[in-house]
């Protein structure tokens, strides 16, 4: 899809100029100006106010210096970010990155799509990222307390329960936000809920662990069932071994679907009787292990090298869970060729624009990341709740708070879709429906 109105762009230039040697960020800014093309030409009240050339900008980027001693005493010096992308609609929300790869386009990508994933939401969150470039592999958990430690001291100067809530994201768990958490504590000297994720001791939330997983499934079976489908007897191929893909598979297994494969960045394994979940949840959450030890339990189930041969195994429905770009053109038409009917995904971005142009010309249902995706910040907004009202609820009222969000995204993707001429695109319908609460917003407050 290329743009095709002028406004539109020239506001593409100026991003793509401002932004040279971020192609992350521009990939997201262009899908979502790609798909407000009817929007502009419908409201022009919105381009009127400047809505869009703001929308592109974030609000407050801020970049520092982490400096921490590992267990050598050597001086170990990483780069921290929080980029506070837009608090049109509420506090900055959303999780910090700790991987080698991050620089400050990947938080600027991940905070631009958590704006319009938020505001699908429909609770009251802005839009934020954060990270690092610190990799927690092979770390001891000493190493990566100082660091967390270090990079909180700074941090803590930016966040707030009413300004700008971080939590977790690749790399970053409840080991990370506990150390995060603690050090706030101790240098502002208040309890408040400025981080969300945090352990069920100290103000976390039940289901927030397993809720961008599940999320993700519910989700899924919406669109599914909007479509004559379901998950039942259904092979699920999920890349990714961490906490999303974890959850995805068990509430894909839950809803009697057949989970075959599962990956990390080394390599994937195929077990074509179905993935031995405690064994996973033993290697990765208790044991951080590679994903390949788990074919010395099931030497039936086959390890194979390098994470892009996931996607030539055949299935239903694919959910990717790892990364972004993840499944371009190559892997996009291998899985169409195996038979693939469903991608949704759980990871931010996980298609390259060319891999979800192969998904719709071949009339694949398509679940886009921020509101497949979004029962993960949905919960930490409830977390949110929770810690305002000095309350807990239980794990049930959690899952079914969670279920109904997720119900209610799938409609209102579906519904902007159908009202904006592009029924049953599912991608148009998100960034329509997100952007539209937020632009209303910036529109009423003026030009801020
Ligand atoms: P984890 O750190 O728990 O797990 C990440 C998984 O993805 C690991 O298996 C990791 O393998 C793999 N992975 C990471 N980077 C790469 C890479 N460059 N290439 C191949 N594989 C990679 O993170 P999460 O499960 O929390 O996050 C997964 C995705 O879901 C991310 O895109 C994240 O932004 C998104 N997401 C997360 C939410 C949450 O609540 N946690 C909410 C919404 C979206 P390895 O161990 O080898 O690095
Ligand atoms: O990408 C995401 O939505 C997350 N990593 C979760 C953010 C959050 O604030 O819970």
């Amino acid at each position: 899809m290329a743009l095709k109105n002028q406004y539109l762009i020239d506001l593409m230039e100026t991003v793509k100029k401002r932004n040279m040697g971020e192609p992350e960020f521009i990939q997201a800014v262009t899908e979502v100006l790609e798909t407000l093309e009817p929007v502009v030409e419908k409201r022009p009240d919105l381009v009127e106010a400047g809505v869009l050339e703001r929308i592109v900008e974030p609000e407050r980027q801020i970049m520092f210096r982490v400096p921490w001693v590992d267990d050598n005493g050597k001086v170990q010096v990483n780069r921290g970010f929080r980029v506070q992308f837009n608090s049109a609609i509420g506090p900055y929300k959303g999780g910090i990155r700790l991987h080698p790869s991050v620089y400050i386009g990947i938080i600027k990508f991940l905070g631009f799509e958590q704006v319009f994933k938020n505001s699908l939401t429909t609770l009251p969150m802005g839009g934020g990222k954060g990270g690092s470039d610190f990799d927690p592999k092979g770390k001891s958990d000493g190493e990566v307390m100082r660091f967390c430690q270090s990079f909180m001291t700074e941090l803590s100067k930016h966040i707030g329960a009413d300004c700008d809530v971080p939590a977790g994201d690749i790399g970053t768990g409840a080991r990370e936000v506990g150390y995060m958490f603690g050090q706030y504590k101790r240098l502002r000297n208040e309890f408040t809920g400025v981080l969300t994720g945090k352990g069920l001791t100290y103000g976390g939330s039940l289901a927030r662990t397993e809720a961008t997983g599940y999320g993700l499934l519910y989700f899924t079976n919406e669109m599914l069932q909007a479509n004559g489908m379901s998950l039942e007897g259904k092979t699920v191929v999920v890349s990714g071994s961490g906490n999303v893909a974890i959850y995805a598979t068990e509430k894909a297994m839950a809803y009697g679907a057949k989970v075959v494969a599962l990956s990390d960045s080394n390599g994937y394994i195929y077990d074509k009787n179905g993935i031995d979940l405690p064994l996973v949840k033993q290697l990765k959450e208790v044991e951080r292990k590679r994903i390949k030890e788990y074919v010395t339990v099931h030497p039936e189930a086959e390890y194979h090298e390098g994470c892009k041969g996931i996607w030539t195994i055949p299935c239903d429905i694919a959910l990717p869970c790892a990364t972004q770009n993840e499944i371009d053109k190559e892997s996009a038409e291998i899985l169409v060729k195996n038979g693939c009917k469903v991608v949704s995904e759980g990871a931010n971005m996980p298609s390259t624009p060319e891999a979800i142009e192969t998904y719709l010309s071949n009339g694949l249902l398509y679940g886009p990341a921020k509101a497949a995706n979004a029962g993960g910040v949905a919960t930490s907004g409830l977390e949110m709740s929770q810690n305002s009202e000095r309350l807990s609820w239980t794990f049930e009222e959690v899952d079914e708070k969670l279920h109904n969000i997720m119900k209610n995204i799938f409609k209102s993707c579906d519904e902007a879709a159908k009202e904006y001429g592009m029924e049953g695109n599912y991608m148009a319908g998100a960034n329509i429906a997100g952007f539209l609460k937020v632009a209303e917003a910036m529109k009423a407050q003026g030009c801020v």
